[in-house]
């Protein structure tokens, strides 16, 4: 029990990369300590829930194990020897390095990588402000978001949806393809309201019985990569029995006659067969969602994250559209909020100085780029340095073993910015100590949601830890460009700027009121009016390769994956990885209910809850590979194999196996994580990362000593 008064209550937003940007009351019991974290109650999304994770941040705060001084490397990369520096002889030396790398390779050898560990606008994204400035490469941020908001944006013409409030007013609440128990708490809080206030039904869509699925009315359990097939023949039913609403498909869609002829042939027999799901499951969620108006489909990231995920996204969205659901209160459809925040980020991001001509290279394709292969690498220079700020890519990008074989080059010097030394920091040349978010000022939006929520700097970082924004300015002093502006700005400034610029009120007026409330009006979020695009009609028959999308990459980049063979309809569309002799199960990698991606798989009870990686396993497959529950399983495909602990459950359609959670690479036998098995190659049409879309192979792992080394070990050993 920490024995420490009560200070006063802090007030802070949730940093993480989480749909629902949490409202946060903090106990602050001295200047550099805090105790319980609670939601605040005053906010109408968070409504006093937050998960368990953050609820005991201060084991996170307060970890033994958070950096606390820069160190250089002092043996071999990956080593593990460190030597302390002073932060000034750190950013020299960084400083210098870039400079040499811009002199011999020019300036697009050094390749700025960050993403989402604070999803503050000044600390994730004044990153922007340097590369800019000096030319360095650009990141297409592929990892998260592009399959999904890519589909949705397909159809409606803008990322943006109903009040996620209203699930508290819908008659039936669909959560798609997200496991928001685990991922998204607040989704569930207003779920559950308008279970308990009105009786409303919950519905969960997966791929295994997920805790959501379980605290279902109706689960659907369904095979990986479906989704379209299975939307199809609910339409298809919706149209056969008269579920449809024609005044509204007239009024606002593109073809729904189209649509219906498209369909005749999708029947639930069909889907059946392809989904894995019974005729009567998908007869009976089409009358459900087909009889109850006011029926909200709470779409979620998950089920995007297959090769056909943009597809699948977009044919789940077009059934709203036939039943006219997005007239009602409490009806319609909403995957995320993005597209209404208008936020003016061009001074911290520094925008003035890009470089239209400056190549961008793909988040995901990290592992290629590093290890020099020319498509990767768009005719640029090789990456010669790099500051990783942010983000864990050695543990969280797919294609791990090409990462770490690239961050272990001899002649690429990384500079890492983080609060623990993560299998990124582990690679790294120089790592330096970041603050947490309580220890810092930034500013935050939701994406599930629809606030603006301020997060002041509440207590003093420990050690001689610094927040992103000190690295940035730093750096551009030693680089030569703090002339510019921006470099200058405390974080505060800058915040108030970019309000100022967004006609919106400034840090102190926003500590005072904690956050803004900035949901769009009932005609503009059901797309009442129409949607939008230019003839205001939803569109069934997307125009997948050309017009705009969020994501889309820069066109030096072009169209990615297999465009041309997109469906013109919502479809069934087989471009995942489908199970062949070789590799006869399906993997999906889901998220851990107790970790964030791969932060908290330091902190103790998250990390004994979660225990270690584990596979869940049908227990008829089971039974035929000799596997018994806790047996050491292998699972392999073309990229690689990892060794984890079998979990024999019956949560699964046959042939589908699940490994929950990014373990920290160092949690698996050879030290090599979960994402050996992931993908980097690029899905229509905006690329993106399809974690949850893997044929593999599954048995019981050999005697571990017949196993050949592994590519990043046997580097590290080698040097
Ligand atoms: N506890 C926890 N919370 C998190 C995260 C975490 O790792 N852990 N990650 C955060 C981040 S960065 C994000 S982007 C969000 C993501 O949150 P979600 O939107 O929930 O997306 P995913 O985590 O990718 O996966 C959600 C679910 O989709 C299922 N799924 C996979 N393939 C299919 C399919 O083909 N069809 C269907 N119907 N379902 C499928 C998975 O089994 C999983 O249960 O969550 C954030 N919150
Ligand atoms: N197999 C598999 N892989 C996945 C996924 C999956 O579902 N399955 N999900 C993918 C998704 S959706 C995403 S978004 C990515 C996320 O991948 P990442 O963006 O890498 O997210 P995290 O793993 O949470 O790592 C964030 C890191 O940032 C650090 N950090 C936090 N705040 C700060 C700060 O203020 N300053 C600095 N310098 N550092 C900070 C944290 O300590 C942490 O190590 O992972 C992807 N990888
Ligand atoms: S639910 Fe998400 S936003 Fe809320 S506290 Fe947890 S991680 Fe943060
Ligand atoms: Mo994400």
């Amino acid at each position: 029990m920490n024995k420490a008064v009560l200070l006063h209550t802090g007030h802070s937003a949730c940093p993480h990369d989480c749909p629902s940007t949490c409202a946060l009351d903090v106990e602050v019991l001295d200047t550099s300590h805090i105790g319980r974290v609670r939601g605040a109650k005053e906010n109408s999304y968070t409504a006093g829930v937050i998960c368990a994770k953050v609820a005991r941040y201060a084991e996170r705060i307060h970890h033994p194990e958070r950096l606390l001084k820069p160190v250089i490397r002092g043996g071999a990369k990956g080593e593990g020897i460190w030597k302390d520096a002073s932060w000034e002889a750190a950013l020299d030396l960084i400083a210098e390095r870039f400079l040499r790398a811009e002199a011999e390779y020019g300036s697009e050898s050094i390749w700025p990588y960050y993403y989402a560990g604070t999803m503050g606008l000044v600390q994730r994204d004044s990153i922007h402000r340097l590369r800019h400035a000096k030319k360095y490469s650009n990141q297409f941020d592929s990892i998260c978001t592009n399959l999904a908001w890519s589909g949705f944006f397909a159809g409606t013409g803008k990322l943006g949806g109903v009040d996620p409030r209203e699930m508290a007013k819908s008659d039936c609440v669909v959560i798609w393809g997200t496991n928001a128990a685990a991922t998204q708490v607040n989704v569930m809080t207003h779920a559950v309201r308008a279970r308990k206030d009105r009786g409303a039904k919950i519905v969960a869509i997966d791929i295994y019985e997920t805790a959501t699925v379980r605290q279902a009315d109706l689960g659907l359990v369904l095979k990986p990569g479906t989704d379209g097939a299975f939307a199809c023949a609910v339409m298809h039913v919706l149209f056969r029995d008269g579920l449809a609403d024609w005044d509204y498909l007239n009024s606002h869609t593109d073809d729904p006659k189209g649509l219906e002829q498209h369909l005749k042939d999708r029947t639930p027999e069909w889907a059946a067969a392809i989904t894995g799901l019974s005729v009567a499951e998908i007869e009976e969620f089409a009358r459900l969602v087909g009889t109850t108006k006011k029926t909200f489909f709470r779409l979620g990231y998950g089920f995007a994250r297959q090769r056909n995920g943009a597809v699948n996204m977009h044919a789940a969205l077009c059934i709203p559209a036939v039943t006219g659901a997005w007239k009602y209160e409490g009806g319609g459809g909403f995957h995320s909020n993005s597209g209404i925040f208008r936020m003016d980020k061009r001074e911290i991001e520094g925008r003035a100085f890009a470089d239209p001509s400056v190549r961008h290279i793909d988040q995901c394709k990290i592992g290629a780029a590093l290890t020099g292969d020319p498509a990767a690498l768009y005719g640029g220079p090789p990456v010669m340095a790099m500051l990783v700020q942010n983000t864990n890519p050695a543990n969280v990008a797919p294609e791990q073993r090409l990462v770490k074989q690239g961050m272990l080059r001899e002649d690429l010097f990384m500079a890492v910015h983080e609060q623990f030394m993560t299998d990124t920091a582990k690679l790294a040349d120089v790592v330096l100590p970041a603050t947490m978010f309580m220890e810092h000022d930034d500013i935050y939006r939701g994406g599930g949601q629809q606030h603006i929520v301020l997060g002041p700097k509440l207590i003093d970082g420990p050690g001689e830890t610094q927040p992103n924004l000190y690295v940035i300015n730093e750096l551009a002093k030693r680089l030569g460009v703090d002339d510019l502006p921006g470099f200058d700005l405390d974080a505060r400034t800058l915040i108030d700027n970019m309000m100022a610029a967004s006609n919106l009120p400034g840090f102190d007026a926003l500590k005072e009121a904690r956050w803004l409330d900035i949901q769009p009006d009932f005609e503009t979020a059901h797309y009442e009016k129409g949607f939008s695009w230019p003839d205001g009609k939803f569109r069934f028959k997307p125009d997948w390769t050309g017009g705009p999308s969020p994501n889309r990459p820069p066109q030096s980049m072009g169209l990615q994956g297999p465009y041309e063979a997109l469906p013109q309809w919502p479809d069934y569309w087989q471009a995942i990885e489908v199970a062949d002799e070789k590799h006869p199960f399906r993997l999906a990698t889901s998220p851990a209910h107790n970790f964030l991606n791969s932060t908290f798989s330091e902190t103790p009870t998250s990390v004994v809850k979660e225990r270690r990686p584990e596979l869940l396993i049908h227990p008829d497959d089971a039974a035929e590979l000799g596997i018994e529950d806790g047996a050491r399983v292998e699972i392999g495909n073309d990229r690689g194999e990892v060794v984890v602990h079998a979990r024999v459950q019956a949560v699964t359609k046959r042939a589908v196996v699940i490994s929950e959670g990014i373990f920290a690479n160092s949690a698996f036998e050879r030290g090599e994580g979960i994402n050996v098995l992931t993908g980097a190659d690029s899905p229509a049409p905006n690329g993106g990362a399809a974690f949850h879309d893997n044929k593999v192979w599954v048995r019981l792992a050999a005697d571990p000593a017949l196993i050949s080394p592994l590519v990043g070990e046997k580097a590290i050993s080698a040097s």
